[in-house]
């Protein structure tokens, strides 16, 4: 008989969690993870069975970026909006899908959370099977803001916490609540997602860098000098490029091999593709509590003052050595341009 193995599924983790972080939560906070893991187990399900039904291809629409939509993207959009909304903790959901926050009327002492939300990142890569995901950040909705757009628009440091679900050859769901970073592995099995990686930490350097390389001459001239850099050996060894086009799991390998993730401003997109709120942030924060960086180019991405709930950033994320090196490439590059010379 197989050894019996001691599982520990995200929920009775975050009430574990809980009872140190948010005492006053009464089980609030959980309630959250619950419907997200509810969720996203309907998600995969979908995903998995993509091409045996009618999944597959665009739904004949565009979102509000202007976005094909794809079948999935409107299926994983319904039942985040469905699974959270009928937690009396959501006051408000904000997607990459819909224009506007989608608010709910709650009773006084419910409502406290607001949580942001791309429902399938890189959803174009599903006809050719290429790894999708699910990235969430959820922050505290304020208590004296009226107007939804505006309780949303907070930065990055203000997450209660975050995550992202990437469907892979597994199915994985990582998350922070500011005290760490743990990996929970969808057991089929058992149908739940299971602990799987306790207090992940990012390598101090990675040997892999990743970017959209055809890209490469519209970056800003720090961001080649870096490339080169990581290219010619100057930080140590030589890397090599690792590129999927899908960013959850991009990052998903740097998080666990190290490295680094770049999506740069070009001469186009002076503010790059990714979004700062459902994008950028909850990866920053994981990042973050993983021992390493996430900067715009300028600043941590975790300190911008959002304008708007769609907005794009530039997003450089990764190992710490790494990192460092990028923002000592920006002051040598850049210091000279500044100062005029
Ligand atoms: P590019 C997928 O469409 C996505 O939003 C991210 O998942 C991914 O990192 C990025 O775009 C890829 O963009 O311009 O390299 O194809």
């Amino acid at each position: 008989m197989e050894k019996f193995q001691m599982i520990t599924t995200i929920q009775q983790h975050v009430l574990q969690q809980q009872e140190e972080l948010f005492p006053d939560a009464r089980g609030i906070f959980s309630s959250l993870i619950s419907g997200i893991s509810l969720a996203t187990k309907a998600i995969q399900a979908q995903v998995r069975r993509a091409g045996l039904g009618d999944q597959l291809g665009a739904v004949g629409s565009t979102n509000v970026q202007g976005e094909e939509q794809q079948k999935l993207d409107v299926y994983a959009n319904q039942m985040l909006l469905h699974c959270l909304g009928r937690r009396d903790a959501v006051a408000m959901l904000v997607s990459e899908e819909n224009k506007e926050p989608v608010t709910f009327d709650r009773a006084r002492d419910t409502g406290r959370y607001i949580v942001v939300f791309d429902p399938l990142d890189g959803s174009s890569n599903i006809d050719v099977n290429v790894p999708v995901g699910t990235i969430f950040s959820i922050f505290r909705r304020p208590e004296w803001e009226r107007d939804p757009t505006k309780a949303v628009l907070q930065p990055g440091s203000k997450q209660v916490a975050a995550g992202y679900v990437v469907y892979g050859s597994s199915t994985i769901l990582v998350y922070t609540a500011g005290r760490g970073v743990f990996g929970f592995t969808l057991d089929p099995s058992v149908g739940a997602f299971v602990l799987a990686y306790e207090n992940m930490k990012m390598p101090e350097q990675g040997k892999y860098y990743s970017v959209n390389e055809a890209n490469v001459d519209k970056f800003p001239p720090a961001y080649q000098e870096y490339l080169a850099r990581l290219r010619n050996g100057s930080l140590g060894h030589e890397y090599s490029s690792r590129y999927v086009g899908s960013l959850v799991s991009d990052f998903h390998r740097t998080l666990l091999k190290g490295g680094v993730f770049l999506y740069p401003p070009t001469k186009t997109h002076a503010s790059g593709k990714l979004r700062l709120m459902y994008e950028a942030n909850p990866l920053a924060f994981i990042a973050e509590q993983a021992g390493g960086m996430a900067t715009n180019g300028i600043g941590k991405i975790t300190d911008i003052q959002p304008e708007a709930i769609h907005q794009r950033t530039p997003l450089v994320i990764g190992s710490r050595v790494e990192m460092e090196a990028f923002a000592q490439c920006v002051r040598e590059v850049e210091a000279p341009v500044a100062a005029g010379r």
